[in-house]
């Protein structure tokens, strides 16, 4: 069986106006497909927002996000994720544990576990329970200092062993996305490839969904040639 189709993993920008980036995203989500929206908000200096900001954010964007059935996941706090009844929490390696996040937001709700470029760490996470795993950065970016470098061939390894789905981040454009959904990602998070894309962030989400129409399109030839060849 050929894995289901790679999928957009939207991520909000650090720094938003709630009252300009709503109208946005709502145009944003309706340009193609997108399969959840990480809220992460952060103060230029990398810290925490409060938490009157957080649950501000959550409450005007999770109508959107329903009417687009995008999944509305919370960075950093479970306690938050569960307080503002989002649909799920992504949680880094220094966010606490998995397991008390599994117990604070119950089994129904969706628990993300960066993993950075471990191998280690993502099957502990993947053992733990988590719903899925992300690994980074694959390409340089401006949004968040990061440590560790990814390379595609993890994706691969995860992709042809493990179970829970796994997500590539860091730097990902629609332009230089596609060696990362051939060897296997499950999931592409963006931010700054969409909400700083040259011709807007409609544009990027369609751009990203053509080609990942295009790469499954190939993906699927190749796996069962029969089925595409003429007769
Ligand atoms: N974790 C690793 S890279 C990154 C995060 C949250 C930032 C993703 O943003 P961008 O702009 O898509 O690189
Ligand atoms: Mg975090």
């Amino acid at each position: 069986m050929p894995r289901p189709r790679t999928r957009v993993y939207l991520i909000t920008p650090p720094q938003i106006e709630l009252a300009e980036f709503v109208p946005l995203l709502d145009k944003t989500l309706a340009a193609g497909d997108v399969a959840c929206l990480q809220i992460r908000l952060k103060n230029p200096d990398g810290s925490e927002q409060d938490e009157a900001v957080i649950g501000a954010a959550i409450e005007a964007m999770k109508p959107i996000a329903l009417a687009h059935d995008v999944a509305l996941l919370l960075n950093d706090r479970p306690d938050w994720a569960q307080k503002y009844d989002c649909d799920g929490v992504h949680i880094g390696q220094q966010d606490g544990d998995y397991k008390q996040a599994r117990a604070q937001l119950g089994d129904d709700k969706i628990i993300g576990v960066t993993c950075h470029n471990s191998k280690h760490l993502a099957m502990l996470a993947g053992d733990a329970g988590a719903d899925y795993v992300a690994f980074g950065a694959f390409y340089p970016t401006q949004t968040k200092q990061t440590e560790t470098v990814a390379t595609p061939e993890l994706l691969s390894w995860w992709q042809e062993l493990m179970e829970p789905p796994c997500v590539a981040i860091g730097g990902i454009t629609a332009e230089n996305a596609a060696p990362l959904v051939t060897a296997g990602a499950d999931f592409l998070a963006l931010s700054s490839g969409v909400w700083q894309y040259e011709s807007g962030p409609e544009a990027a989400i369609g751009k990203l969904n053509k080609m990942l129409d295009e790469q499954f399109a190939t993906l699927y030839d190749r796996l069962n040639p029969e089925a595409t060849s003429e007769t």
